[in-house]
C-alpha cells in the first residue's frame, strides 16, 4: 500500500511539473528593457524569460561564432544584423505571428537596412553623444573635440566599441562614420591616439556608475543610458556633438538555431504593442520607432533633443552601415589604437 502511495504521488508530481514552463532566452544589451514588462509577458504567456547581456555587437558576434547556442532572441545593431543575415545566422520572420508590425514607423523603415522586416524588427534607436557633470567641467563646447581636453586627463572615457569610437573621430574630422578611405581612417587614428592619452579607459558599461559617482567627469555615452543615470545624479548632462553623431538601431532577430521560435515571435509582437513600446521607452529612454507609441509618450521624452534629435543634427548624423571588406581597415586601426601608449 505504501509503495502504491509513493508511486501515485510520483505520477501526480510528474503530471503537474512535467510540463515545465517554456523558457525564452534573450541575449541583449544591459539596461535595455523595463523589468516589469518582462514580468507581464511571463504572466501572459506562462513562461520564463532569461536575460543574458553583451557589451558590444562584436562581443556578441564573437560569442555566437565561438559556438554559443541556446539563445532565442538577440538585439544586434542593424549593421551587425546585415552581416549575420548574410551568413545565415538569423531566421526569416513569420509575419502571421506579428500583427503589431503595422505600428512600426514607416519613416524609420525608409532608412532601415531590412526595410521589409523580412528577418529583423527595429527595437530601439540609440543616439550616441557625450555626457558630463554640470559644475565639474568648465567651458563645455558641444563637440567631439572635448576628448582632446588635457585638463580632464584621466577623468574621461570613450566606448570600447570599434565602430562607435572610430566613428566619433571620423565625425570630428568631418568624414562619414562609414568611410572606407584609408587616408581618412589614418587621420582618425592619429586623432584617437592623442585622445587616448586623456582617457581613463575604453568602456561600455562602467561609465554609467562612474559618471553617477563623479569618478568620471565626461564620457562617450549612449542616450538612454545617460537619462537612466540622471535618475541617480541630476547633475548629469548630455549633448549630441555639433559635428553630428552615430545613430544605431538595435533590431530584434531570432537566431537560426533558436528553440522557442513561436515564443520569440510572441515576445517581439508584445514589444511592438504601442502601449508597451511607450512604457518601455519612458523607462529606458531609448526610442522605439513605433509610430503609434509616440502620442503615448510623456512630454519629457517627446521634447528631449537627445531622444528625438533636432533636424539639423539629425541631418549631419549617420547610421552605422555594414561596410563589408572595409571592416578589415577598422579592425587594424582599432588594434593599433588599443596597443598605442
Ligand atoms: C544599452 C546600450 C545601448 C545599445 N545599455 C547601443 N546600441
Amino acid at each position: 500500500m505504501k509503495r502504491f502511495l509513493v508511486a501515485a504521488l510520483a505520477v501526480a508530481a510528474f503530471v503537474s511539473c512535467g510540463k515545465a514552463k517554456p523558457s525564452l532566452s534573450v541575449y541583449t544589451w544591459s539596461d535595455y528593457i523595463k523589468p516589469e514588462l518582462i514580468r507581464r509577458f511571463e504572466r501572459e504567456q506562462g513562461c520564463r524569460v532569461v536575460l543574458d547581456t553583451f557589451e558590444s555587437n562584436e562581443a556578441m558576434y564573437a560569442k555566437l561564432r565561438a559556438g554559443a547556442t541556446g539563445y532565442d532572441l538577440l538585439t544586434p545593431s542593424s549593421y551587425m544584423v546585415s552581416l549575420m543575415h548574410a551568413q545565415g545566422l538569423v531566421r526569416r520572420l513569420d509575419r502571421a505571428l506579428l500583427p503589431n508590425l503595422v505600428h512600426v514607423d514607416p519613416e524609420y523603415l525608409e532608412m532601415a537596412i531590412d526595410k521589409t522586416m523580412d528577418h529583423s524588427v527595429p527595437y530601439m534607436i540609440t543616439n550616441t553623444g557625450i555626457a558630463y557633470l554640470e559644475g565639474r567641467v568648465k567651458d563645455v563646447v558641444p563637440s567631439w573635440r572635448m576628448f582632446g581636453r588635457a585638463d580632464l586627463r584621466g577623468r574621461m572615457t570613450m566606448f570600447n566599441d570599434m565602430r562607435e569610437t572610430i566613428g566619433a573621430a571620423l565625425k570630428c574630422l568631418g568624414y562619414s562614420i562609414n568611410s572606407a578611405s584609408e587616408a581618412e581612417l589614418a587621420e582618425a587614428e592619429t586623432l584617437l591616439i592623442t585622445w587616448k592619452k586623456n582617457l581613463a579607459k575604453f568602456d561600455n558599461e562602467q561609465y554609467k556608475i562612474g559618471l553617477a559617482s563623479g569618478e568620471f567627469l565626461l564620457v562617450h555615452a549612449w542616450s538612454g543610458d545617460v537619462f537612466q543615470v540622471r535618475r541617480e545624479n541630476p547633475d548629469v548632462r548630455f549633448f549630441v556633438p555639433e559635428e553630428g553623431t552615430v545613430i544605431s538601431c538595435d533590431d530584434l532577430v531570432i537566431p537560426t538555431d533558436a528553440r522557442e521560435v513561436a515564443l520569440a515571435h510572441a515576445f517581439i509582437d508584445f514589444l511592438l504593442d504601442p502601449a508597451v513600446a511607450a512604457e518601455n521607452t519612458a523607462f529606458i529612454y531609448y526610442l522605439c520607432p513605433n509610430k503609434d507609441s509616440y502620442p503615448l509618450l510623456p512630454a519629457e521624452i517627446r521634447d528631449n533633443p537627445g531622444i528625438f534629435l533636432e533636424p539639423g543634427i539629425r541631418a549631419k548624423s549617420e547610421m552605422i552601415a555594414d561596410i563589408g571588406a572595409a571592416n578589415a581597415l577598422y579592425i587594424k586601426v582599432w588594434d593599433r589604437l588599443k596597443a598605442a601608449r
